[in-house]
């Protein structure tokens, strides 16, 4: 194999030393946005941008801009990036990689070419995850769009009980000048990946290009019964939150496996109150993340869902609450950014496939205002959202090559 435009080692290392920013045990990293330990990720990377010979800027949310200037300076910029915190722990790699990649991109981009016609912007966003805020979601390319609510700083509120704002002020930015984050100058975003599921390795190949993104609704249900004695009440006299709860998360997944691929439904969090072993609960709250690429299978999901919840708590006379914390239709890539990302990797030697995205990405707010494509590099053994997610350096290597020529191709024709 011809050697990589990117020595693997790099990478590696790049990987490493941002992962100390919120080591969690050995391989794993909880970097939750606007923590000591994401300011200190975030450092880092304006460093690295720096040394890369790139002009930096922070904007107002805090996510950290690096540009090669361009010639053109009225020509939109051709942008790549990806976030900086992770799942609470996630891997090293989720929103990590994608961020090295654009510094190392337009680094590497400089070295050979020199300046572009075309502006080229490296962005480090600075939440994806939602793993502190609930409904966080995309807290950094939203502000890029102008989709954040004036009221969400404030109301917002963490599961460490801190409100947004305040959490943006422990990091020295300030919520009511989020508005000046909007940007109206990006033509084209691509986001680099770590693909989080199976597929790529299990056909044999270190990329992806991504042609679509999965659709998607998170809810939070809340069900409120009647809190009693676990051993005096009869069954038929109950109202029990926890038996209303067992039926619907049991729906929801047999109603995904049912429908069959590529829908999926998780349950990933549930909350019990008071969550004693004598005590049937006066209340249970769980979430419902539920994903579909295709519009039409989206739709039906949701809908039996959604009936599903209703009909369960009226049956058991539990008083429902049903919370829609972020909700997305399936969004399309460009389709002629994605023919130049193929093109890239056919002309740096990479074999590439091209396939959905079952996680959701910063690049689907980023349709809201550019075009947007994605390229995805191979994960061990589809592990990701976990410690255990790995992608090798010589696959991070071919999949910034193939950014790095595919940035070439967009930003320095005339
Ligand atoms: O949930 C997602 O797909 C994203 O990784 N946060
Ligand atoms: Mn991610
Ligand atoms: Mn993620």
């Amino acid at each position: 194999m011809a050697a990589r435009w990117i020595d693997p080692e790099r990478i590696e290392s790049a990987i490493a030393a941002l992962a100390e920013h919120g080591a969690h045990g050995e391989t794993g990293v909880a970097r939750l946005v606007y923590s000591p330990e994401w300011v200190a990720a975030q450092d880092q990377v304006a460093a690295w941008m720096a040394e890369a010979g790139l002009r930096v800027e922070r904007d107002a949310v805090g996510n950290i801009w690096a540009y090669l200037d361009g010639r053109d300076r009225e020509a939109a910029m051709v942008v790549t990036g990806s976030h900086v915190d992770s799942q609470n722990p996630g891997g090293r790699f989720d929103g990590a990689l994608g961020v090295i990649a654009g510094i190392m991109a337009l680094s590497e981009l400089r070295e050979r070419f020199g300046q572009p016609e075309r502006t080229l912007a490296a962005v480090s966003l600075v939440e994806e995850e939602a793993s502190r805020f609930p409904t966080a979601n995309f807290w950094g390319s939203r502000a890029i769009i102008g989709r954040i609510a004036a009221e969400e700083p404030k109301r917002l509120r963490g599961y460490d009980g801190v409100t947004m704002a305040e959490a943006m002020r422990d990091a020295g930015l300030d919520a009511a000048r989020i508005p000046e984050a909007k940007r109206e100058d990006i033509g084209t975003f691509v986001e680099l990946h770590i693909e989080q599921g199976p597929f790529l390795e299990r056909e044999n190949f270190p990329v992806g290009v991504v042609e679509a993104i999965t659709g998607y609704r998170q809810y939070l249900v809340t069900l409120e019964g009647a809190a009693n004695h676990a051993g005096t009440t009869p069954m038929d006299m109950r109202r029990d939150p926890m038996a209303g709860a067992a039926e619907i998360i049991g729906g929801v997944v047999d109603t995904a496996h049912r429908m069959g691929r590529p829908c999926v439904t998780t349950v990933g969090r549930v909350n019990v109150s008071p969550n004693e072993r004598a005590v049937i609960p006066r209340q249970v709250a769980f979430t419902v993340d539920a994903r579909s690429p295709l519009p039409e299978q989206r739709e039906a999901l949701l809908a039996r869902h959604e009936a599903l919840i209703q009909e369960v708590a009226e049956r058991r006379d539990l008083r429902l609450n049903l919370r829609v914390d972020s909700d997305r239709e399936p969004v399309r890539c460009d389709p002629e950014t994605v023919a130049v990302i193929a093109a890239a990797a056919e002309a740096a030697g990479v074999p590439a496939m091209t396939m959905t995205s079952g996680a959701v990405h910063d690049a689907m707010q980023m349709a809201e205002i550019a075009r947007i494509a994605m390229i995805f590099v191979r994960s061990r053994s589809g592990i990701s959202h976990s410690p255990d997610e790995f992608t090798a350096a010589e696959d991070a290597a071919a999949g910034i090559e193939v950014l790095a020529r595919a940035l070439h191709t967009l930003a320095y024709r005339p």
